[in-house]
């Protein structure tokens, strides 16, 4: 059995999209923290909350196995990484517990701009590139289309011209990344933004009291926002 802790452990992203803007929201939220040496960890100094800063990647599961309690991370890591687990038969130790506003994106299906788009039924046989085959493996099996999933850790746009692939499945923001790479988007798997990611079961009293107080703060934070 882990030791008990009495002081709630956030997870955010240590450096990229999320990282300023999750800072700026909890900061907002009346926490403030003092950097170690290594700024991996951040002790909170007004409330006992900490943070942890982490590839967005690692967040899931590192609520999934309880070294942290919450985590800022993008839905679509969340729902990739929670469909992945699902096909795996593991129970889903996380959950999106909020939306928080910012880091919007697409996760589209995008194909080189000449093709006349006439619908799905268009993938079948095709290859599509992807750094999110679990949530494009179950969209593929939702709409009845049989196409082969490539894997790809990065640089995703550029399989079509490298002959990797017929089509991709990545995120979009602006449309600027498919247009430089002569591809259009079809259409849309899932709309993400950061979300607030928590344990699909309760916490313990103290660090479930500290979220309450948490999420209350961040309720009135984003009605601000909005
Ligand atoms: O180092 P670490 O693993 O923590 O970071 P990372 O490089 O994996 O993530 P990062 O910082 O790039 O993104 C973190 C999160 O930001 C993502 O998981 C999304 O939830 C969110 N987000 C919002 C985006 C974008 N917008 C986005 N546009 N993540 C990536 N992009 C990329 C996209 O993949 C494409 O390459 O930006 C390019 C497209 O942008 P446009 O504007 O040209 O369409
Ligand atoms: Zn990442």
């Amino acid at each position: 059995n882990a030791p008990v802790r009495d002081r709630l452990r956030v997870a955010i992203q240590k450096s990229g999209r999320l990282a300023e803007p999750a800072r700026a929201l909890l900061a907002s939220c009346g926490l403030s923290w003092r950097e170690s040496r290594d700024r991996l960890f951040c002790y909170g100094e007004s409330l006992p909350i900490d943070l942890l800063l982490v590839r967005d990647d690692d967040i899931p599961g590192l609520i999934a196995d309880g070294v942290c309690d919450l985590g800022v991370v993008g839905r679509n890591v969340l729902q990739e990484q929670g469909s992945d687990r699902a096909g795996n038969g593991r129970t889903l130790a996380f959950r999106e517990w909020r939306a928080l506003g910012f880091g919007r994106c697409r996760l589209d299906i995008a194909v080189p701009d000449g093709w006349d788009w006439e619908g799905v039924q268009q993938l079948a046989g095709k290859r599509i590139a992807t750094s999110y085959p679990a949530l494009l493996s179950r969209w593929l099996v939702e709409q009845g289309v049989d196409a082969q999933v490539v894997l790809l850790s990065g640089s995703v746009e550029i399989a079509p011209r490298l002959g990797q692939a017929e089509a991709i499945c990545d995120l979009v923001s602006s449309g600027a990344t498919l247009a430089a790479n002569q591809l259009k988007p079809v259409t849309t798997l899932l709309e993400s933004e950061a979300v607030l990611a928590g344990p699909a079961e309760e916490l313990d009293a103290t660090r479930g009291e500290l979220a309450e107080l948490l999420l209350r703060r961040l309720d009135g934070a984003l009605r601000i926002r909005h």
